[in-house]
């Protein structure tokens, strides 16, 4: 099974997708993701210039030769734009191997440590009456666990609150990133509140998620941590900037609320101290920014040393190709804790059709050979790629903050 084609699609289904579609000499294929939010074009260049003409003719079996080729091979290792990359690859590997074998994906794993995986979903409001209504509305999909994110009075649109009634999409389709308002004070003190609201409509059984996005100092986390734990969070998920590890360090020691973090990070070593200082309890690295399948069991595998349980990061910039490839490798894991559900925007569902299924709070990928996703490319084609960045903060004396 030689590696004939790699071809590269960057479509717009309601929102930007990069996909990588791989073509072996006995007629197979297998697709990866590679959507970088934003930065779309960059991951795109990198595997059509650079790592598209190195596969042709490469034993398409050799899954763990060529993702060390690809990241090794480079030099220049590292970085979201060549993780992205060699993830898309690794994933499409794995789809053709599983698709040679005749079983999905999560067999060659070492087949299913369970028998569907559970799901958080996204309730989000502007005031905290509309974020319970929404709250109401993922339970009443079936959602036993559920992530909160509430405007804050006076900041206008902020992280995670839908603008009008459909869901959250942070990128925009224009030219130039939205700007977003922060006041770390105000929402300090507003998230109680929020946590206080929702644990009195619904009680105490419900796992309740929040997501601070990179927001905070490390003192600050630390009080919010303390300061939450009354109401008894799933996670924070977080809490500070992705690049201090050691800042998770101080926030462990004023707080025992669970901690989750990872979706930026590309490899096992941005977890270096996260994982052997046991800072966390979630990781929550993806298939597609994190170099694959491969390198995602690696991570797992050693969390698990430490019980650390994965969580991974699955919103709607995840395309149903990285998606897929996340629900396998959840479904065979034994240390799986739960996987982030935003469902894709409906016109995704046109380009790639998926055997994966939701049901009453939980997923499972489905028994279709391999990743058990088709792509669509007369679809595709339909849905050119749009510009559409990502927001950025700005505190109220215009300084930039973390987004
Ligand atoms: O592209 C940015 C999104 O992936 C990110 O904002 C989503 O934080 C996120 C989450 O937890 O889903
Ligand atoms: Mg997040």
């Amino acid at each position: 099974m030689k590696i004939a084609a790699a071809d590269v699609f960057v479509s717009s289904p309601g929102r930007n997708y990069v996909t990588l579609r791989v073509t072996t000499d006995d007629g197979r294929t297998g697709l990866g993701d590679a959507t970088l939010n934003g930065r779309e074009l960059a991951v795109a260049a990198y595997l059509r210039e650079h790592v598209a003409p190195l596969l042709i003719g490469r034993d398409a079996h050799a899954i763990e030769d060529t993702w060390q080729y690809l990241y090794r091979g480079v030099y220049w290792r590292r970085g979201p734009v060549t993780m992205a990359a060699i993830a898309a690859v690794d994933t499409a590997l794995w789809d053709l191997k599983a698709k040679a074998a005749g079983m999905p994906l999560y067999q060659l794993l070492g087949g299913a440590s369970r028998t569907h995986v559970r799901a958080y979903g996204h309730a989000n409001g502007g005031t905290i009456e509309e974020l319970l209504e929404s709250v109401a509305a993922r339970v009443a999909e079936g959602f036993g666990a559920v992530r909160v994110q509430a405007g804050v009075a006076g900041l206008g649109p902020v992280y995670g609150v839908a603008d009008g009634d459909g869901p959250y999409e942070p990128a925009r389709r224009q030219a130039t990133p939205p700007v977003e308002r922060w006041d770390t004070r105000a929402y300090l003190r507003h998230i109680p509140t929020v946590f206080a609201a929702v644990r009195d409509r619904f009680g105490p059984e419900l796992d309740v998620l929040h997501d601070v996005h990179h927001r905070l100092t490390p003192m600050q986390a630390a009080r919010l941590g303390a300061t939450l734990e009354e109401f008894d969070p799933y996670w924070l998920e977080d809490v500070t900037p992705a690049e201090n590890q050691e800042a998770l360090a101080l926030v462990r020691r004023h707080t025992t609320v669970p901690i989750a973090t990872g979706e930026v990070f590309n490899t096992v070593l941005d977890y270096q101290y996260l994982i052997r200082d046991q800072l966390i309890d979630f990781a929550r690295s993806s298939v597609t920014h994190a170099g694959g399948i491969t390198a995602l069991r690696r991570i797992f595998d050693h969390a698990a040393l430490y019980q650390i349980r994965s969580a991974v990061h699955g919103p709607s910039d995840i395309s149903p190709v990285g998606f897929a490839a996340a629900l396998h490798l959840d479904l065979a894991l034994h240390n799986f804790g739960i996987q982030e559900y935003m469902p894709h925007p409906a016109e995704a569902a046109e380009v790639f059709h998926v055997a994966y299924r939701y049901a009453d709070g939980a997923l499972h990928p489905g028994e279709a050979p391999g990743l058990g996703v088709e792509f669509d490319e007369p679809a595709a084609a339909r849905h050119p790629y749009r510009p559409a960045p990502l927001p950025v903060c700005r505190l109220a004396d215009g300084t930039v903050h973390d987004w």
